[in-house]
């Protein structure tokens, strides 16, 4: 199994999780060791340094596969409004490397993508994203996840590639990036700074624990169908504001302790995924079915794994301050 960005958050989670779970896998994972990369989680798997843009390297790694899971990809939206070209290059390009040489070798696809290809949903209402949302991004992140997840069903269509698709919710848990807002706000509070919300902190996101999306992932390889999208979420959702208080609350401060900074530009009021055709075809349901207990142990990961954030705290907190988020 090759896996693309496997040093990164999911990607690492996913590995590990392989591993334990599914030991009939060999796997090698290809990434670049972007800022967001740590290599010394996936010890256990076999690493290549390098860029999924590079279609030679790409073509050699996969005529040795049997099967592809695609996690590599620029992943966090402010960046992406600040200069989308890693954006293009990685989501875009990558893929379509990718897809060039599992075509050519005929080598089984699972690409990785999100809910945020859908745009937004109002804030008032129950209404969900399904398998058939017309795609309506608004980041540069989400446009270029949505071009990666076109070529995909393209190539599918077009050449017949073994390709399957997913789209998931905002995931939570350990080995998260800083930058990110449920990780940034536990290590600002253990740092001693308050949380940070963007603009009033109404919008709303679905958290899943990126193990229940790993078992996800890994019911689809087993038994999901060529071709088809299945969207994936805990349908847990909360406003930013409960988060922060809940992180307060967990880790014995005043809830109402944070700091209302900058909005973010285009910010997508709510996201919430329609998981159903995953639940009954496939049989998913989340094993995290309590945010709490999960947020929990997550603040408890980052409590004891400060080795592992506090270089890119400080180059993330730089980065945040020059735009006054
Ligand atoms: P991440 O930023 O933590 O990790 C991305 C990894 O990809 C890093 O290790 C990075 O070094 C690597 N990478 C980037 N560009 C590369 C390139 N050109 N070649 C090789 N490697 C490259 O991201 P994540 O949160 O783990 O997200 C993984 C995937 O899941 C992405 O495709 C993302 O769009 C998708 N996704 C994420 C979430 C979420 O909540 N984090 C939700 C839904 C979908
Ligand atoms: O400091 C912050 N304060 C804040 O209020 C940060 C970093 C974020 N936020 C808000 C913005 C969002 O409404 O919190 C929410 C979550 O922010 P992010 O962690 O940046 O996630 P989001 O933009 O929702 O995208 C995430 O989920 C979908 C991942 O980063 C994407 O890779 C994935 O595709």
């Amino acid at each position: 199994m090759l896996v693309t960005g496997g040093a990164g958050f999911i990607g690492t989670n996913f590995v590990r999780h392989t591993l334990a779970h599914h030991p009939g896998y060999r796997i090698r994972v290809l990434d670049k060791l972007t800022y967001a990369g740590h290599r010394s989680v996936a010890e256990d798997a076999e690493f290549v340094h390098g860029d999924v843009c590079d279609a030679e390297l790409v073509e050699r790694l996969v005529a040795g596969s049997d099967i592809v899971v695609h996690f590599a990809a620029e992943s966090h939206v402010d960046n992406s409004l600040r200069d989308a070209d890693a954006f293009v290059h990685s989501n875009i390009i990558g893929t379509y490397a990718l897809l060039q040489a599992v075509r050519r070798h005929d080598v089984r696809l699972h690409h990785i993508s999100t809910d945020e290809v859908f745009g937004d949903l109002p804030l008032e209402g129950s209404e969900l994203f399904h398998e058939g949302t017309p795609y309506n991004p608004s980041s540069p992140y989400a446009a270029t996840k949505a071009a990666s997840d076109m070529l995909v069903r393209a190539w599918v269509r077009s050449y017949g590639v073994a390709a399957t698709l997913s789209n998931c919710a905002n995931n939570y848990g350990p080995y998260q990036h800083v930058e990110k807002f449920i990780p940034r706000q536990v290590t600002n509070v253990i740092e001693g700074r308050r949380p940070r919300l963007y603009g009033q902190g109404v919008n709303v996101r679905e958290w899943t624990h990126v193990d229940d999306h790993n078992r996800a992932l890994h019911l689809i390889l087993d038994r999901g169908r060529i071709g088809e999208t299945y969207l994936i979420g805990s349908g847990d959702t909360r406003t930013n504001r409960e988060v922060v208080e809940l992180v307060n609350q967990l880790m014995g401060r005043d809830p109402g302790d944070f700091e209302h900074v900058r909005d973010r530009a285009g910010h997508d009021l709510r996201y919430a995924n329609d998981s159903t055709k995953l639940r009954s075809e496939l049989g998913w349901a989340p094993e995290y079915a309590d945010f709490r207990a999960g947020l929990a142990a997550t603040i408890d990961w980052y409590r004891s794994n400060r080795d592992w954030w506090q270089e890119d705290k400080v180059s993330t907190e730089a980065g945040y301050a020059l735009v006054d988020q």
